[in-house]
């Protein structure tokens, strides 16, 4: 029988990982503050541009010494919440691309179903995005529909609401970006409920870290990966 937490047991809090993005970081954290009272946990995934523990007067905020992927700064983030006893954990990146007005839905769905993943789901298809990142989600997407038998809408976005009670959900080798691909596998073996909110994207100007040729490369061995473990 799966076990429900109660709705009193929903205590989020809000997860940045961040390399090299200093200036979008500080506006969103400010953007959060118009529409949200969570406490907010900045990891910062060995920067060289200069953030530092100064710049945050209510963030708790953690420092990898180099740079180690946005999987491992999400892992240390919910290992930290847990440890401080936070339930879940709200992840958004930091260049500005998710919109912090829908924290607050991404919460209710949480309250609503503690134990289920919350995702937040683009329009892969009618997206301004760079034409390489639109192929990689869509074509990651399928892949992860197909292996886990589950309907996965947006594979790689970051703006979700984890539940951190059973790690097995979020304890994975990946360190990279395939992080948030592999969680899908995670999700499919335990059970777990999936629960989609469409979100809009803003992308400006602003590059991708994600290395075509690289990732995708990381992709399919997680994919690999996912039928040994
Ligand atoms: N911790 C960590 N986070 C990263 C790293 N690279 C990117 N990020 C975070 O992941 C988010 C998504 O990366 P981004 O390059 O914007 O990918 P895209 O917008 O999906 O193409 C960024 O906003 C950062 O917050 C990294 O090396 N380490
Ligand atoms: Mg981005």
């Amino acid at each position: 029988m799966k076990r429900t937490l109660s709705s009193e047991a929903v205590n989020p809090i809000i997860i940045i990982p961040v390399y090299n993005g200093r200036d979008s970081l500080l506006k969103l954290i400010h953007h959060i503050d118009l529409f949200a009272r969570y406490p907010i946990l900045i990891i910062d995934d060995g920067s060289t541009d200069g953030l530092s523990e100064k710049h945050f007067k209510k963030a708790i905020y953690l420092k990898h010494e180099i740079n180690r992927g946005k999987g491992a700064a999400l892992k240390t983030g919910f290992k930290h919440a847990r440890e401080l006893g936070y339930s879940h954990a709200l992840t958004l990146d930091g260049d500005g691309q998710h919109d912090p007005m829908l924290i607050e839905t991404f919460i209710e769905h949480t309250r609503k179903c503690p134990n289920a993943l919350i995702v937040g789901e683009r329009d892969l298809v009618n997206l301004t995005m760079p034409l390489h990142r639109k192929l990689s989600n869509n074509i990651t997407s399928l892949i992860l529909s197909l292996r886990t038998a589950r309907r996965i809408r947006d594979s790689q976005v970051g703006y979700r609401c984890y539940p951190l009670k059973d790690k097995r959900l979020w304890i994975s080798i990946e360190d990279g970006f395939q992080f948030e691909s592999a969680v899908f596998f995670n999700i499919a073996k335990l059970h777990l409920e999936l629960i989609w909110q469409p979100i809009p994207v803003i992308y400006g100007d602003e590059d991708s870290h994600m290395n075509l040729v690289v990732d995708t490369l990381r992709f399919i061995r997680t994919f690999f990966r996912s039928f040994m473990c």
